[in-house]
C-alpha cells in the first residue's frame, strides 16, 4: 500500500460490531468478563483500548514499522525510551534538540544515573569518540528543532549497529511524509503526534513505532506499568487527523519554501534556517533521506537583538505567538523565551538558539497572507 493510501487506511478496517467506518470512540475503562479472565481481548483501558489499538495500528502502518504506542504526550513517549535503560548506562543525544526532550534527560534521568553527552551530529563520524561500552542509545532529532539541521540516519545507524546500539529518531518535524527513519536504519522512531500527526493543535499525543517484537514487548510492557497512556477521545482525533496528513504536509512545504525564499531576501534578516537551500550544511543528505523539505523553519533578525526579534513575533497577526507547531494555522515562537527556556543560556547559544531566533511553524493558509504578515511585521 502506498503511503498516500496508507494515511487513510493503514491499520484500519471498518469496526466488527456495527461496521461503523470511522473506529468507535471506546470511552470506557473496563471491559465486562464472562469469568476471571473470560474476555474479548480487553480487560482494561491502561492496557488496551480498541480505539487506541486502531491508532496503534495506523502508527505502525505509516511508518513502515510493525508495532505501534500511543502515550498521553510526545515526552511519556520519550520517557518509555528512556525506561529501557538502567544506572549507568549512557545516551548519545543531539545538542539541538527540544527544549523539554533536554529538560527530561538532564533534570529527571540523570538523577537515576543516566548519563547524556549532548553533541554535534552533523557529522555522523563525530559520534564514535563518544562511544564506550555503557553506551546503549543514540537519541537523534532530525530535522533539529529549532536549527534544522539534519543528521544523516544511515550513517548513524551504521555506526549504531556496529557498536549494537540502540538507534531512536524524533521524527516529529519532518513526519512519515518526508522520511521514514526505520528504514534508514533506526530502531525507534518517536513522535510529538501533538503536531502533524494531530494536525489539527487540538490534542496532547506522543507515539513509538518500532519493527522488532522483542523491543516492542520490552516498550508495551513499559507503557502498561508506567501508565501514560493517552485516552480514547484523543485516539480518535489523531485518526481524523493522520488521514490528511499527505495533503497538509504537501501544502505546508509549498509554504514552507515560499516562506524561507522570501525571509532569505529580506534586508532586516540575518539568516535563515531551512534545509532547502542549497547553502545549508547538510542540504544533499536532507535530499537524500526526505521528499521534500517541510514547512519547519527559523530565522534571526539582523543585529542579534533581543526586543526586535519580540517586537516581531508580538507584531505578527496571521501568524500566532505560540508553542508548538505542526497545526494547520501557522505559529511564530521565541525559542530562548520559550520552547528552549530550560536549556541554560550558555549551552543554548552554542547551538545558536541566540535571543535574535525566530522559529516558525508555516500551516496551510494561502502563502501570500503569510508574506504580507511576515511584511509588516520585520517592516520596522
Ligand atoms: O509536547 P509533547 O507532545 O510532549 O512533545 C514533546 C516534543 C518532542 N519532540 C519534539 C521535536 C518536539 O518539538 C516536542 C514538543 N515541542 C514543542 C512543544 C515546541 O513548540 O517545540
Amino acid at each position: 500500500m502506498k503511503f498516500n493510501t496508507k494515511t487513510i487506511h493503514g491499520g484500519q478496517s471498518p469496526d466488527k460490531a456495527y461496521g461503523s467506518v470511522m473506529p468507535p470512540i471506546y470511552q470506557t475503562s473496563t471491559y465486562a468478563q464472562s469469568t476471571p479472565g473470560g474476555h474479548k481481548g480487553y480487560e482494561y483501558s491502561r492496557t488496551h483500548n480498541p480505539t487506541r489499538h486502531a491508532l496503534e495500528h495506523a502508527f505502525a502502518s505509516i511508518e513502515n514499522g510493525t508495532h505501534g504506542l500511543a502515550f498521553g504526550s510526545g515526552l511519556a513517549a520519550i520517557d518509555a525510551v528512556i525506561k529501557l535503560l538502567k544506572p549507568g548506562d549512557e545516551v548519545i543525544s543531539t545538542n539541538d534538540l527540544y527544549g523539554g526532550t533536554y529538560r527530561l534527560f538532564t533534570s529527571i534521568f540523570e538523577k537515576f544515573q543516566i548519563k547524556f553527552h549532548f553533541i554535534g551530529m552533523n557529522k555522523a563520524s563525530d559520534i564514535k569518540s563518544y562511544i564506550n561500552a555503557n553506551t546503549k542509545l543514540i537519541w537523534v532529532e532530525t530535522p533539529t528543532n529549532p536549527m534544522l539541521n539534519i543528521i544523516d540516519i544511515k550513517a548513524v545507524s551504521a555506526v549504531a549497529k556496529k557498536h549494537n546500539i540502540l538507534l531512536a529518531v524524533d521524527n516529529t518535524f519532518a513526519t512519515p511524509y518526508l522520511q521514514q527513519p526505520l528504514d534508514l536504519g533506526a530502531d525507534i522512531v518517536m513522535h510529538s503526534a501533538t503536531k502533524y500527526l494531530g494536525g489539527h493543535s487540538d490534542l496532547v499525543m506522543g507515539a513509538l513505532v518500532v519493527k522488532d517484537i522483542d523491543l516492542a514487548n520490552k516498550l508495551y510492557f513499559i507503557q502498561n506499568a508506567s501508565g501514560a497512556v493517552c485516552g480514547p477521545q484523543d485516539s480518535f482525533l489523531a485518526l481524523r487527523g493522520i488521514k490528511t496528513l499527505h495533503v497538509r504536509m504537501q501544502r505546508h512545504c509549498e509554504n514552507g519554501r515560499a516562506v524561507a525564499e522570501f525571509l532569505a531576501q529580506h534586508p532586516n534578516v540575518e539568516t535563515v534556517y531551512w534545509p532547502g537551500f542549497e547553502t545549508h550544511p547538510n542540504h544533499n543528505i536532507a535530499k537524500q533521506q526526505m521528499n521534500d523539505f517541510g514547512g519547519m523553519l527559523s530565522f534571526t533578525t539582523k543585529g542579534n537583538r533581543y526586543e526586535a526579534a519580540i517586537k516581531t513575533v508580538e507584531r505578527l497577526k496571521v501568524f500566532t505567538l505560540a508553542e508548538s507547531l505542526g497545526g494547520v494555522e501557522s505559529l511564530a515562537g521565541h525559542p530562548a523565551s520559550m520552547t528552549h527556556a530550560s536549556i541554560p543560556k550558555e549551552e543554548r547559544e552554542k547551538t545558536g538558539v541566540i535571543d535574535s531566533l525566530i522559529r516558525l511553524s508555516v500551516g496551510i493558509e494561502d502563502s501570500y497572507d503569510l508574506i504580507q504578515d511576515l511584511t509588516q511585521a520585520l517592516s520596522t
